[in-house]
């Protein structure tokens, strides 16, 4: 049983964690009273995956050195440049290997802006998903229909017949809605669980341009188990999407 040791705050003074070789059950002890005990959730939490999820799935959570948050939670935000780690074919299908976003054009000096960091604009820039952000002079010189953050990140030219994954940890069963920020094309988009059709989702209305963007609710998905789920995006040609909020309808 590995044994590790952590110094928290001055009033917290020693937490040990113990790392139960069933690998993912963490059971904290904290001392001195204060921190009575927590148990916390791993984010690789097989044995909290779903009955359903694919057995021969063989991508992962996205995580990197700025973020290590493990699944996306549901309910809870999705941020679409979070897609899975494992690449073309089997995070997701992209038409072509070149990140025309953090791969290409925010290589440009103009495109790496002052209040973006190199970790923002060349954000998994090997990816062959195009990932970029919003800038000053592109997402913030007109209205928009909705305000994104600055800096916020997005999934974007995208083409006919691309997908990507997302493995996401459902707290709770339920209808949840899904409130999408996107841009662009009053498209149809569809959600899968476990590679099984959930949702078909419409987005209400075209906001002018690639850059102006909306925040818009825009169809329901249900989920019959807790756990973990693999949750796929399907799409076609027109939006630019920054992240869909998943909400339990009805107060359940
Ligand atoms: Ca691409």
């Amino acid at each position: 049983m590995p044994l590790r040791t952590f110094w928290l705050d001055k009033n917290s003074v020693i937490l040990q964690m113990f790392t139960m070789n069933t690998p993912f059950l963490i059971f904290c002890l904290a001392v001195p009273v204060g921190l009575i005990g927590c148990s916390s959730l791993q984010s690789d939490s097989r044995a909290k995956t779903s009955s359903t999820f694919p057995a021969d799935y063989k991508g992962q959570p996205f995580g990197d050195a700025v973020y290590q948050g493990g699944p996306q939670t549901i309910p809870g935000r999705v941020e679409c440049s979070y897609f899975d780690m494992g690449g073309e074919g089997v995070a997701y299908h992209d038409v072509d290997a070149i990140n025309h976003g953090s791969g290409e054009l925010n290589l440009m000096p103009y495109h790496q802006r002052p209040h973006a960091t190199p970790y923002i604009w060349g954000f998994r820039k090997d990816e062959g998903m195009d990932i970029s952000y919003t800038k000053d002079f592109a997402d913030f010189s007109h209205p928009n229909f909705f305000t994104p953050a600055t800096n916020q990140l997005y999934i974007g030219w995208t083409s006919d017949g691309e997908w990507c994954n997302y493995t996401v940890n459902v707290k709770k069963t339920g209808t949840y809605t899904i409130t999408a920020l996107y841009s662009n094309d009053p498209n149809t988009i569809w959600f899968s669980v476990n590679n099984k059709p959930a949702s078909e989702c419409k987005l209400p209305m075209a906001t002018g341009s690639w850059h102006i963007w909306n925040k818009a609710e825009i169809g329901t998905i249900t989920f019959t188990a807790a756990g973990l789920h693999l949750l796929t995006l399907r799409y076609n040609a027109g939006n630019n999407f920054a992240y869909f909020d998943f909400e339990q309808a009805n107060h359940q």
